[in-house]
């Protein structure tokens, strides 16, 4: 009954570092948790292309500092990992 199309939500690194830009309101290259709840509809798109609902789950899965924030190349991981990045 899975539609691969309907429940996925891919993503280029293009558009992720574009969302992730966008959620960095502080401009200091990691997303903190902080950052991820002053934008809820980001954190939303985040949430889909991860499969991983909360933003406490996400950081203590995939950040190397999972009180605090998630850097890029850590959110493409999880992203790769849903296989939600083309
Ligand atoms: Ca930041």
């Amino acid at each position: 009954m899975k539609n691969q199309f309907s429940k996925k939500l891919m993503a280029t690194e293009q558009e992720l570092q574009s969302l992730f830009d966008t959620l960095d309101g502080d401009k200091d290259g990691k997303v903190s948790i902080n950052e991820l709840f002053l934008s809820p509809g980001l954190s939303a798109i985040i949430s889909s292309e991860t499969g991983i609902s909360s933003p406490q789950e996400l950081l203590s899965r995939y950040a190397s500092d999972p009180d605090g924030s998630i850097t890029f190349e850590e959110l493409k991981q999880a992203v790769k990992k849903a296989d939600n990045l083309t």
